[in-house]
This record gives C-alpha cells, structure tokens and sequence, in this order.
C-alpha cells in the first residue's frame, strides 16, 4: 500500500512511546518537545496516524524531575533497526546526550513499544520493549489510541494490561542500580 501522497510504503505499524523531562533552548518544555518531536519523526520516513494527550508522569529511577510522556501510532516502510536508526537520529537532534547514568534525565526519548509484525530481539532492539507492560506512562497513553492492540507475549490487549497494571496485578519496576 502507497501512503497517498506521501510516495513512501507502508508495511509496518508501530506504537512509539515518547519522553522528555528536560527543557530543551530552542523548544521549551518537555511537552513542547514531545509535539515537535513528533514533526520531526513525521520528516523521518514515517506517518503519523494517531497521537495521545501528553500527561505528567512522576518519575522512574533517579531522576527528580517531572516526565511528560505520550504515544504515537505511526505507519511506515522502515523494519524496526532502521526505524531504531531513525528515531535516534531525532533524539539526537533533539540534543540527547547518550553517555553516562542509564535513566539519566533526558530532553528526549522515543522507545518503541509495539510492532504489527510481532515480537523482534538483537544486540540493539527488543520489540516488544521488555518494561512497557509495568509502566503507566506507556500503557495510559497507549490506551487512548490503541487500546484492542494486543501484546504478542502475553496475548493481552493495551485496555487489559493497563487495568492490570491499575489493580496492582503487575509487579512494580526494580528499583535502579
Ligand atoms: N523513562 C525512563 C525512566 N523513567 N519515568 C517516567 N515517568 N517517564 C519516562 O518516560 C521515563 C521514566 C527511561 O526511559
Ligand atoms: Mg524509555
Ligand atoms: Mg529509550
């Protein structure tokens, strides 16, 4: 299928979880950055075909400051490690310093959560991302536009792995090390 328009393939469908909690010079806040993010992405050989409200998230592992968190549901022809290569490249326009402390505090960060081939594993990638299922801030998100999509590891949807995760049926992340 042709994106009209657009001149480029789709073949993939991908649910793309987007961070920020550091301010960024040229774009403001974390909520900014995560919608100029998602231009960025848009200019990046991908379709933009649905998009979360941004919420505030408390944040996960040492980090202090306040996340603005979001989804996309994006189409497009590139396989997951080109994808990958792509969505770094925008992180890294977006000024993302990749050494240092894991977790560390971030202008930017674009996981990929869910891909409509199923599950991918190399050195580099893990589709689906190993954490998602005990994050609220992927699964509320998530849930807004994408709530019948069904995780290929569990067989459970987006709608029921959040309502597990609110009952507390899913364990809590490990603390950092
Ligand atoms: N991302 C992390 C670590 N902790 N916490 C929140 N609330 N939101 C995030 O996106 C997040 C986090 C590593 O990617
Ligand atoms: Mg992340
Ligand atoms: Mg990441």
């Amino acid at each position: 299928m042709r994106a009209p328009g657009r001149g480029y393939l789709i073949l993939h469908r991908y649910l793309i979880a987007l961070g920020s909690n550091q301010r960024h010079p040229g774009h403001g806040a974390p909520s900014a950055i995560l919608w100029a993010a998602l231009d960025e992405i848009g200019r990046h050989g991908c379709r933009i075909d649905a998009v979360s409200p941004t919420m505030r998230s408390r944040p996960i592992g040492p980090s202090q400051r306040v996340y603005s968190n979001s989804a996309a549901l994006v189409s497009t022809d590139l396989a997951p490690r080109a994808l990958l290569g792509e969505l770094q490249a925008v992180e890294n326009s977006f000024g993302r310093k990749r050494q240092g402390q894991r977790w560390r505090s971030r202008t930017l960060d674009l996981d990929i959560v869910l891909w409509s081939g199923g599950c991918w594993s190399d050195e580099q990638l893990t589709v689906p991302h190993t954490e998602f299922r005990k994050r609220d801030f992927v699964l509320g998100p998530a849930a807004g536009i994408v709530p019948d999509w069904r995780d290929p590891i569990t067989g459970l949807t987006i709608r029921q792995l959040y309502h597990r995760l609110a009952k507390g049926l899913t364990r809590p992340p490990p603390p950092p090390r």
